[in-house]
């Protein structure tokens, strides 16, 4: 009996791990990003954070969303790594050194026009387009 309690308690643990391991989480993390930079900018660096698997951002919303392995990182984790990059997450507010590095029409509020609507995206940020 003991054998048989034993054998369904360890089918259960490694039924556990390979859940963990097989099933990405999705996340969506309200940014303050405003532009086509500040989306590049996640895009380039968001899928290289450990346990992310992919993301999209959506320039309109300020929404990205992160397709996670939940067994090597977290929600909290990935917001304070977009903290990092200079951008509030949902309740984490944007790394201050990092958002000093950010083009300075990227910092700007969306209703204060932030980038603008210009065509080729960030007219105004000082980049090559
Ligand atoms: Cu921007």
């Amino acid at each position: 009996m003991k054998k048989v309690v034993l054998c369904l308690v360890v089918a259960l643990m490694s039924f556990s791990v390979f859940a963990q391991k097989a099933a990405y989480q999705k996340v969506t993390i309200q940014t303050n990003g405003v532009c086509e930079n500040c989306k590049k900018r996640m895009m380039d660096q968001v899928p290289q954070w450990k346990g992310v698997k992919s993301c999209t951002y959506d320039v309109q919303t300020g929404k990205l969303e992160v397709t996670y392995d939940a067994a090597l990182t977290s929600p909290e984790t990935l917001r304070i790594s977009v903290s990092k990059l200079g951008y509030d997450a949902d309740t984490v507010k944007a790394d201050a050194a990092a958002r000093a590095q950010l083009p300075a029409c990227c910092t700007k509020p969306k209703s204060q026009g932030g980038c603008g609507n210009h065509s080729g995206g960030c007219g105004g940020c000082g980049h090559h387009h």
